[in-house]
């Protein structure tokens, strides 16, 4: 896919009594050679002129009856509006639609409005070999070319996304320090406390039964749930004060929770989140935004496509 992004300059001639002065200077090749001086193309980028719109005419007609050899039509025009489209390859996000890690960088792009080219990759050996590895080395969802850059890890690829729309969409970090650090702070908490716990139960009550067409195993269950609990406790008393872990708006501390959160609302985890009611009313409440609820709509989509 490409994005085509409108660019328009102006010409101005280089004299105004005497138009063929610019005239001259304009050749095909300076042209480019100028807008690329304004945009600096990169590898991705390539500069596109609409012919027919390259020279639209503007102001008087002058100097008609002069003889330009051959090149009346530029000669008589006053200046010139140049309309180009930049292409840039749209970032590639390899993903599977099942994966949390991978539905995590989707409710991202979702909240950003940003357009991405999705390759979906399946669960099989082509995630363990060539050409795939480059890109992710451990074999696992997702990935993202974005430019020269290749980066895996969900919350990496969250956080890029975010710093790089800054202004687009919902603004999911904070540039303000202050501001930031409790962010930071919940988002690491998210990564090395909540996701051991809430991905074990995912396994266990989600892909092992619904996958993999086996049991949970029932003491795992429940050791993680008890685990699970505790560490809501202290999300309770966070939320009891604080309408998102990261303060008053919703930021990425709060989004890379949801895959593994919609998960468990259909297992009987559920019941750790209801007993605790700020708790139970932030996964409601985020499980209910538009970006999160576009996100699930690719898991129906896929799941009608592959039924
Ligand atoms: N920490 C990684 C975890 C990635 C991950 O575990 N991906 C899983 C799907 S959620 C995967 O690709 N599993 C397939 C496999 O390991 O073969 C991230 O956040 O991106």
């Amino acid at each position: 896919m490409r994005v085509l992004v409108p660019f328009s300059i102006r010409l101005e001639p280089v004299s105004k009594k005497n138009p063929h002065e610019f005239v001259e200077d304009i050749t095909e090749f300076s042209v480019v050679e100028m807008v690329e001086k304004i945009i600096t193309p990169t590898s991705e980028t390539e500069i596109i002129r609409d012919q027919d719109m390259i020279l639209q005419e503007e102001g008087n007609r002058i100097g008609e009856e002069e003889d330009h050899s051959g090149r009346d039509d530029f000669a008589s025009r006053r200046f010139t509006e140049i309309h180009i489209q930049q292409t840039a390859m749209a970032p590639k996000l390899y993903e599977n639609v099942y994966s949390t890690a991978t539905l995590r960088v989707i409710a991202t792009l979702h909240e950003k409005c940003i357009e991405f080219e999705f390759v979906p990759m399946s669960f099989g050996p082509e995630l363990k070999k060539e050409p795939y590895l480059s890109l992710n080395p451990f074999g696992q969802v997702p990935a993202d070319v974005d430019g020269d850059l290749k980066l895996f890890e969900s919350r990496v690829l969250t956080k890029h996304i975010a710093f790089e729309h800054h202004g687009k969409g919902t603004e999911l970090l904070y540039h303000d320090l202050k501001k930031m650090a409790p962010v930071s702070v919940w988002m690491e908490v998210e990564a090395h406390q909540y996701d051991l716990v809430a991905s074990k139960l995912v396994f266990e009550q989600g892909v092992k039964p619904f996958i993999m067409k086996m049991k949970p195993d029932s003491m795992v269950v429940e050791e993680n749930q008890k685990k699970l609990g505790q560490i809501l406790d202290m999300y309770e008393a966070r939320l009891s004060k604080l309408k998102y872990l990261g303060g008053d708006e919703f930021t990425l501390a709060d989004l890379h929770h949801m895959p593994t959160l919609q998960y468990l609302q259909g297992t009987s985890t559920k019941e750790v989140f209801e007993a605790r009611p700020h708790v139970s009313a932030w996964v409601k409440d985020i499980l209910a935004r538009p970006a999160w609820i576009k996100a699930l709509e690719l898991q129906k989509q896929a799941e009608t496509e592959y039924s």
